[in-house]
């Protein structure tokens, strides 16, 4: 099973959509690991967005990302890393497809609902990022053998 981090950002707890996307999660079938509400800094914004830090629009980035708390989350299932990046969508609120969570909730390349790690490397090194080993919790999840077949776990 694959664990996947995602922030949910300061525009969806202001507009109220917290609950609406981690619902989407829970439907699909993840299950939740970890998740806290936590105030981000410079400094965990410059090593999170380091492909981004020359930008010209890196200082918007950090308004926004820092606007209000955010909530991160850990996700659990097998490919969880791909599900969630394709439950999420491409960058671009405008262009994200309907059915994803951009395409759905947001019409902006930055105020668009969540983050989500892009591959399974990143994904271990963000969820330490956000995480300490003590707030990502192991537990069975009841409903396994009615979502996945015997083979795929
Ligand atoms: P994503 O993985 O889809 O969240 O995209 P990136 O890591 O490339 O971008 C992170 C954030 O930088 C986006 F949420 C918004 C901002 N960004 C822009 O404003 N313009 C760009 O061209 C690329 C990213």
């Amino acid at each position: 099973m694959e664990k996947t981090l995602i922030i949910i950002k300061p525009c969806t707890i202001q507009r109220g959509l917290t609950g609406e996307i981690i619902r989407r999660f829970e439907k699909k079938g993840l299950q939740i690991c970890g998740m806290k509400m936590m105030q981000l800094t410079d400094e965990i914004l410059f090593e999170h967005y380091a492909h981004l830090t020359q930008k010209p629009f890196f200082k918007r980035i950090k308004n926004s990302m820092m606007a209000t708390p955010v909530i991160v989350c850990c996700l659990k299932g097998i490919d969880a890393v791909r599900i969630v990046r394709t439950m999420t969508g491409v960058t671009n609120g405008r262009d994200a497809a309907p059915g994803t969570i951009r395409g759905d909730y947001s019409v902006s390349v930055q105020e668009n609902i969540i983050h989500a790690s892009d591959s399974a490397e990143t994904a271990a090194i963000e969820l330490k990022r956000f995480f300490n080993k003590n707030e990502i919790f192991d537990y069975k999840q009841n409903q396994l053998s009615y979502l996945y077949a015997n083979d795929e776990i």
